[in-house]
């Protein structure tokens, strides 16, 4: 079916969570529903208060703006506008910014009759960042434990809470966190180069069936996950890599506050050595 004529038959009313038929309906291409004003809503607000807040910095250098959360003394309480309460309201801004795509692209999937498929994948990019400003800082007492909104400061950020532990690449979290992205990306360039070298054959040449991707791989490694199985898979990485991510930042700090080398030490001292 063309992609215009699908595009009239699935525009269907119905299978909205919030608002009924109020929001349903389309800007041009754009489905809106109710989460799609409240993701405007939430970006608009949040995009003003940085640049607010960059206005009233020293800098108008693209990577020195920064945004910074409040200082520790302010706790788990509000912070004023220019000592941190700009980072407070950005940070409902993103989170109820975020949140509402992922609801609209539950409403999408709803009307399509598809799996949830796509939302829950990008929850768990979502939960990475939740776990960075909300629930760290919560379990550390103070709002000051998130990370600054800036290009160079976010690094500095990362820089020193990796120093904190000495060496964050010790950090068991991380390593598996780290492997799934790296896992991620070699799914995906063997996925991406595969499915290019059937289907975009050189001119004059047919396109190729699944059939020649599954031989490929059986007889190169003797082994091939199949067109559902590589999707599949793709999407266990990708999750992981973002919930391990989310694991080995929550768990430094709050749960761990020595140096992750040290945590090793549980290896040195298991009774086999004795
Ligand atoms: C495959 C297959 C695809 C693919 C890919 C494979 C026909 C179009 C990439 C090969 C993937 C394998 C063997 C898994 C590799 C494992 C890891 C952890 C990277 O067989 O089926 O469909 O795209």
């Amino acid at each position: 079916m063309a992609m215009l004529s699908f595009e009239r038959k699935y525009r269907v009313r119905g299978g909205t969570l919030i608002g009924g038929d109020m929001f349903d309906f389309w800007v041009g291409p754009f489905y809106v529903g109710f989460f799609g004003v409240t993701t405007v809503f939430f970006a608009a607000l949040g995009t003003v208060l940085i640049i607010y807040g960059a206005s009233q910095g020293p800098t108008w250098n693209l990577w020195q703006i920064n945004i910074a959360p409040p200082d520790l003394k302010y706790g788990l309480g509000p912070a004023p506008m220019m000592e941190g309460g700009i980072w407070q309201i950005v940070t409902i801004c993103a989170i109820g910014s975020f949140v509402s795509w992922a609801l609209r692209e539950v409403e999408i999937c709803r009307k399509l009759g598809i799996g949830y498929h796509v939302p829950i994948a990008f929850s768990a990019a979502i939960l990475a960042y939740v776990t960075l400003v909300v629930i760290r800082p919560l379990l550390l007492g103070a709002w000051g434990h998130g990370f600054p909104y800036g290009i160079y400061s976010h690094l500095d950020w990362v820089s020193n809470v990796g120093y904190q532990h000495l060496h964050f690449m010790y950090n068991p979290a991380h390593m598996i966190a780290v492997t799934f992205f790296f896992t991620t990306t070699l799914a995906l360039s063997l996925h991406g180069a595969l499915v290019l070298s059937a289907v975009n054959p050189a001119e004059g040449e047919k396109v190729k069936t699944p059939e020649y991707e599954d031989t490929f791989f059986r007889d190169t490694i003797g082994y091939s996950i199949g067109t559902l199985g590589i999707h599949r898979l793709g999407l266990l990485l990708a999750i992981n890599a973002g919930v391990w991510s989310a694991i080995c930042i929550v768990i430094s700090g709050p749960f761990w506050n020595r140096s992750w080398p040290e945590w090793w030490d549980w290896w040195l001292r298991l009774p086999i050595w004795f």
